[in-house]
């Protein structure tokens, strides 16, 4: 599965939980974009993911889901993207859910699909942060920090920067970027057209493009393009 994500540089979050017509679903999934990430933090169900997974296995891309929700893991996704979030107090949220799903669906889990991401969330005022109390001021060197437990300790496949809603501070990246050497580097936040998209492109492995789909989709087309069109910047 390490594999698998190793091409994906751009990549576009669907939310079962919000409506898209068919026109724009098809725009987004023909955009040549790399992958479809289906999560979102809050009012997802089975029968909302099964309906939005159905929905885009019309097309030819990898579809991934990010399980949030142990009431809604569907089968037939290609992977499993099992968020663990490194800055919370809360083991729930880095163990605890994961050892009940584990107690509950035991041989049943494909584990071969499975890839853990190592959350480092950094917008307070997100459904995400709020729902886990992640402990989002913290300094770009804590978030580094953080970066190198998921990295060099846990050898997490994913390491990802999650600014949801809002724009982050790219030096933070940039310190974050420093410290990653075998994971995967995902941002994602506030990326609303090429302006933000660029940047966050230059500092990480991949781009992750949510809510602006559903306010702006020719901005979030554009996304695609500035990506695959910026080399990362590589640190000494
Ligand atoms: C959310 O990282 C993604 O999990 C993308 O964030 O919705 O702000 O683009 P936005």
């Amino acid at each position: 599965m390490r594999q698998m994500i190793q091409p994906w540089r751009h990549i576009f979050k669907l939310d079962p939980d919000r409506e898209l017509g068919e026109e724009e679903l098809a725009a987004i999934c023909l955009s040549g974009t790399d992958a479809i990430l289906v999560g979102g933090s809050t009012g997802v169900t089975y029968d909302n993911t099964i309906d939005l997974l159905s929905r885009i296995q019309q097309y030819e891309l990898p579809c991934a889901l990010e399980v949030s929700d142990m009431e809604a893991i569907v089968p037939g996704f290609d992977v499993y993207m099992i968020p663990m979030v490194l800055n919370t107090p809360d083991p729930a949220w880095m163990t605890g859910h994961h050892r009940k799903a584990i107690e509950r669906f035991g041989s049943l889990i494909p584990w071969e699909l499975l890839l853990a991401e190592g959350y480092i969330v950094l917008n307070g005022d997100s459904a995400v942060a709020r729902l886990t109390a992640a402990e989002c001021s913290i300094s770009a060197d804590a978030a580094g920090a953080y970066a190198q437990i998921a990295d060099k300790l846990m050898q997490l496949p994913v390491v990802y920067v999650e600014y949801s809603g809002r724009f982050g501070d790219m030096d933070t990246l940039r310190t974050v970027r420093e410290s990653v050497e075998y994971s995967r580097l995902f941002y994602g936040g506030g990326i609303i057209g090429r302006e933000e998209a660029e940047q966050a492109a230059a500092l990480c492995d991949t781009v992750v493009v949510g809510n602006i789909i559903y306010r702006d989709i020719e901005q979030a087309l554009l996304t695609v393009d500035a990506v695959k069109k910026t080399p990362q910047i590589h640190l000494d």
